[in-house]
């Protein structure tokens, strides 16, 4: 199938047609950031919509589709990202938890897209190990990557660059844009390591939101009564572990562990002179104030909210500033109307809902994610979609686009039909979830479980204990209605439509230690 594109795409060079009419197959470019939480975009509305946090993201929105049921199917990074390229569960694509190395000789969408001609990029946060393959260029982040002054590695080695790597990111993606064939389509894929943990916001940003009081969400004071007893168990509170120094900048009063004191350290080492003066000028004060307060129990938990929430809103106005960068260039270049733009990240995160930052449970906040697809010629402008989608459905989307056959392999649904508006698709009822390292970081269970149009049922299997949630009477999912005698045929339904996705999608169970 591959030999007989690549022999077809041979031919039409051999003979002159590319010359006389250029592949005019559209461009795509997946803009993906790291624990955006859907929460923290303008169009998704919500608490933090007034702080304008995100125009640019907007108007990716207002001139395409925002889709406002988007799901992942493993919160965690390097399985989100695995399951992106290959279209694959994590039980398929082998990369279950962030430990995996990803096995990237396997189909992914780039290298097919690359076989069928394009030109292809991966620029910035990749995160999976392994060497990339499938692209014409790469040049990725080692690991997770830093704020400030980062390391790159391409095809011939690790170099250290000046500058935050948000703009540095965008630096590289503009150009190469700039240098690519313009005869040929290609995907750039544009990946961001902001907003991740530890929030450090760029020099441009530092100042940004400093006067203002970030709304507070309603349950930041979760007790975890309505859930499984180890719903109180996990290691993700702002409240007992969001740390003063290294989360919060704080150097004045340091309460960290030995690694996160040690992480804090290196993060402010790595700045210039001119990059700590701008820093300490901006923190040192309000720093001084707090340390003079005295702040305790709920007092202390709402400073802590306040300066999480401006540090990662502020990480998240640079990435929308260079995706400003990015869609003005496309408009300058008269990119725009044939190139498909979609603005994804690896899965939510928790802005303070349940007392918590970080991700990894099914829940709402973590198990959505955002999706924003922009597209002039096929997709209407300013349209939503409320379909059950899954970042399962990106690669035979991104396929699709370039009329490319997926294999047989992959498990998700193109997304094109639902971009066209085609009210007449029949679409999944249904989306299954598996979130698998346990133990980790944030002490959070092992669990699978079944996503509906109204509820969720959660099987944390290696305690034997469930979770139902009525997300129509309960949005916030703070009580499970699981031993609710009055869902009992719900509960039934649900166990039935779990295993059948687990038939489905060729699940196996989970033996591992
Ligand atoms: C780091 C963070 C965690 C985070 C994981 C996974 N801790 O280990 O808070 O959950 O990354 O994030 S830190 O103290 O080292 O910052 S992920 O995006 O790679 O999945
Ligand atoms: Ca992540």
């Amino acid at each position: 199938m591959r030999t007989a594109l690549l022999a077809v795409l041979a031919l039409v060079t051999v003979s002159g047609c590319a010359d006389r009419s250029p592949d005019d197959r559209p461009n795509i470019v997946f803009i993906f950031t790291d624990d955006h939480a859907f929460q923290a975009i303008g169009a998704y509305g919500g608490r933090l919509a007034s702080l304008n946090p995100t125009p640019n993201i907007d108007r990716l929105a207002a001139d395409g589709m925002l889709f406002s049921r988007a799901f992942v199917t493993n919160s965690i990074c390097a399985p989100s990202r695995a399951v992106i390229l290959s279209g694959m569960h994590s039980h398929k694509n082998g990369v279950l938890t962030n430990v995996e190395r990803f096995d990237s000789t396997q189909a992914t969408f780039p290298a097919l897209l690359q076989d069928a001609g394009y030109q292809t990029a991966m620029i910035g946060k990749w995160h999976l190990k392994a060497q990339p393959m499938g692209f014409d260029y790469w040049e990725v982040l080692p690991g997770q990557g830093k704020y400030y002054n980062p390391e790159f590695i391409t095809v011939t080695g690790r170099h250290q660059e000046t500058g935050y790597v948000t703009d540095l990111i965008t630096d590289k993606a503009l150009d190469w844009i700039g240098r690519r064939d313009p005869k040929k389509p290609f995907l750039l894929m544009f990946q961001h390591k902001a907003p991740h943990r530890e929030w450090s916001p760029g020099p441009d940003h530092l100042s940004m939101f400093a006067g203002d009081s970030i709304p507070e969400p309603p349950t930041l004071f979760d007790d975890y009564a309505g859930r499984i007893p180890e719903a109180a168990q996990q290691e993700m509170e702002i409240d007992r572990h969001m740390d003063l120094f290294y989360d919060l900048k704080v150097r004045q009063n340091a309460d960290s562990t030995a690694r996160l004191y040690k992480l804090a350290r290196a993060n402010y080492n790595r700045m210039n002179d001119a990059q700590r003066a701008a820093w300490d000028a901006a923190y040192d004060p309000e720093n001084e104030a707090f340390v003079d307060a005295g702040l305790t129990g709920k007092d202390l938990v709402r400073w802590k909210y306040q300066r999480y929430m401006k540090d990662y809103l502020r990480s998240v106005a640079s990435v929308d500033d260079n995706i400003g960068r990015l869609l003005d260039y496309l408009d300058a270049q008269g990119l725009a109307d044939n190139t498909l733009v979609v603005y994804s990240s690896d899965q939510g995160f928790y802005l303070g809902e349940h007392g918590w930052f970080d991700k990894r449970w099914m829940y709402e906040e973590s198990m959505r994610t955002p999706l924003i697809a922009r597209w002039p010629r096929v997709i209407p402008a300013g349209s939503v979609n409320a379909d059950l989608v899954q970042n399962l459905d990106y690669a035979e989307t991104f396929l699709d686009v370039a009329g490319v056959d997926p294999p047989e392999a992959m498990q998700g649904r193109s997304l094109v039909p639902l971009m066209r508006g085609d009210s007449a698709v029949a679409w999944r009822d249904a989306l299954y979830y598996q979130y698998y390292e346990q133990p980790s970081e944030h002490n959070v269970p092992r669990h699978y479980g079944v996503r509906t149009d109204r509820y969720k049922l959660i099987h944390y299997y290696r305690l034997d204990e469930w979770e139902l949630f009525d997300l129509d009477n309960d949005p916030n999912e703070m009580h499970s209605v699981y031993g609710d005698s009055r869902y009992a045929s719900v509960r039934a339904e649900l166990k039935e439509r779990l295993q059948e996705l687990r038939t489905q999608y060729d699940v196996p169970e989970d033996t591992r230690e």
